[in-house]
């Protein structure tokens, strides 16, 4: 089983700024946590992160048929992108929603999440360990 795990903007910034939002960890070692989640889940997962909604838009589309599911942040495109949004309605591969921080209880621009319209479940607030519940679950889904 392989996964594709997609993070979006600003996420390559981890640990440098807002430590008390996102953590103190930085972005490889999120990919590291990621990486080492999906083998003990004995999954494959290749990491992903861009700053352009079309680069992730592309990424999801290359998705089909070399990957069984996807495991997405789009960080801020969360609240912006119907273009994500079709992107994964287009491929419909089982999809989940990873946010490190408690979303729902911030601002209210926070509220809509457009691609989650397109996932099977959403993990907010868990950090890095949402991811592993992600592929936790596409794992059991996929079975
Ligand atoms: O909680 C999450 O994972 C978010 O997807 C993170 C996004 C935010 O726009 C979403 O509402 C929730 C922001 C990612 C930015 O990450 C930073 C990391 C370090 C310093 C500044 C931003």
């Amino acid at each position: 089983m392989k996964l594709l795990v997609l993070n979006g903007p600003n996420l390559n910034m981890l640990g440098i700024r807002e430590p008390a939002v996102y953590g103190t960890k930085n972005y490889a070692a999120l990919v590291d946590f990621i990486e080492q989640s999906a083998k003990e889940e004995g999954v494959e997962a290749d990491c992903f992160q861009s700053n352009h909604e079309g680069v992730l838009v592309d990424k999801i589309q290359e998705a089909l048929g070399v990957y069984d599911g996807i495991v997405i942040n789009p960080a801020a495109y969360t609240h912006t992108s119907v273009a994500i949004l079709d992107a994964l309605k287009a491929v419909s591969l089982p999809a989940v929603e990873v946010h490190l921080s408690k979303v729902s209880e911030r601002e209210d621009f926070r509220q809509i999440s457009y691609a989650g319209l397109a996932c099977l479940k959403r993990y907010e607030g868990l950090g890095f360990d949402g991811y592993r519940e992600a592929i936790r679950f596409l794992k059991a889904y996929c079975k």
